[in-house]
């Protein structure tokens, strides 16, 4: 999975890439407005999983991952004049956005319009996304009309383009009423049939509001009804501050300013929850480790996000709540005989949490 850090120049995007990642990628207040790109793949903070690993004292502890791309070189203007190429391909290919919006004040870093307006610069980008998409259905509708006058009037083909036609008229109108498509109510088939688009308002967004020096409640920021969108607002530079701290120095630097959980960590989690992801977990000496698998996911799919042979032989799973564990004190034969462990089928839709072994013969 991965999501794509953007905003406008100067908002903030590397320090928070460089606090996500525990990185040092050059942050400046000259914004470049290059194209460029840092890709770090981020380790899901997850106190399950720290608990299991206090337990079972594994040779290995291995938590889920998300992959983060700090992708600088949007701005105002930029769906007319620059979305095209290396950029283009870089931003279809993302799971999600995390759009970084600033909020601070600083006076010795430059913002491209002068005065710090978090509410109009979070519309600035969502409106280029929106013109992107717009630009990209207005040249299909325009290649289905030529389609059509090709077309065998009455052929199989020629109601399939009235279809598309009628599709793409929708989203049109939709996007040229200001709002993005993933607010719009779409039967999974057409959204099966646009997925090839990957248009960028279709894509899940969370809305990340720098404050800077102050703790402020994102919605004193920001005005942002959407669906799959998720809202927060951090202290970017202390993030970056706390990120490059070892784990020692930022417990003390942590309690000082009575912070009980880094922002940062908060907002890895509600990134993995926004695109539909769950974890599940394996135990024993060897390694404790949280799995990926989208909400919804079958025990058969489990075992195979593990290795196919796991899904390829897959007799049955057992299972057990991650709670009903812990309350046994980790025990799988205990949690047997409390009647708390499961064997499911093939079938089980796996939930957030739960610690599988699968049986399997090949
Ligand atoms: N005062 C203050 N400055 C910050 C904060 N976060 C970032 N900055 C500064 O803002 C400037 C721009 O930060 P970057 O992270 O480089 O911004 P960016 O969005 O990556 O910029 P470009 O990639 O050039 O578009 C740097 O000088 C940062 O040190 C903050 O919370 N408070
Ligand atoms: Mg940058």
């Amino acid at each position: 999975m991965e999501l794509g850090i953007i905003g406008l120049p100067n908002s903030s995007k590397t320090t928070i890439f460089n606090a996500l990642t525990r990185g040092t990628a050059p942050t400046s207040s000259g914004s470049s407005g290059k194209l460029e790109f840092n890709t770090a793949v981020v380790d899901v903070p997850d106190q399950r999983v720290d608990r299991l690993s206090e337990i079972f004292q594994p040779r290995k502890t291995t938590y889920a991952k998300v992959t983060y791309t700090d992708i600088a070189g949007l701005d105002q203007g930029v769906a007319k004049k620059g979305f095209s190429g290396e950029l283009r391909n870089r931003i279809a290919k993302m799971d999600a956005f995390v759009h970084v919006v600033r909020a601070f004040e600083d006076e010795s870093v430059p913002h491209p319009l002068a005065t710090i307006n978090p509410q109009r610069d979070l519309s600035i980008l969502d409106d280029e996304m929106i013109l992107v998409d717009l630009l990209a259905i207005q040249t299909r509708i325009e290649r289905i009309g030529e389609s059509m006058r090709r077309a065998k009037k009455g052929s199989e083909e020629q109601a399939a383009l009235e279809i598309e036609q009628a599709l793409m008229t929708r989203l049109s109108d939709w996007l040229e009423a200001g709002a993005p498509l993933r607010d719009m109510n779409l039967a999974d088939e057409e959204l099966h049939s646009i997925r090839s688009f990957a248009f960028l308002t279709l894509k899940p967004v969370l809305v990340l509001v720098n404050s800077g020096d102050e703790v402020i409640p994102p919605d004193k920021l920001v005005t942002y009804q959407h669906r799959h969108t998720v809202v927060m607002s951090l202290q970017g530079k202390l993030e970056m501050e706390i990120a490059q701290l070892d784990l020692d120095e930022a417990t003390v630097f942590m309690e000082e300013f009575d912070i009980a959980e880094p922002a940062l960590d908060r907002m890895i989690r509600a990134s993995y929850d926004l695109v539909g992801l769950q974890s599940f977990f394996t135990v024993g000496e060897d390694e404790v480790r949280a799995w990926t698998v989208r909400k919804g996911a079958t025990a058969v799919e489990a075992a195979g996000a593990i290795h196919s042979d796991l899904a390829r032989g897959f007799i049955r799973a057992d299972v057990v709540a991650y709670d009903d564990l812990i309350s046994v004190g980790g025990s799988m034969a205990e949690a047997r005989k409390a009647g708390k462990a499961r064997l499911e089928g093939k079938d089980y839709l796996v939930q957030d949490g739960e610690i599988l072994h699968v049986r399997f013969a090949l």
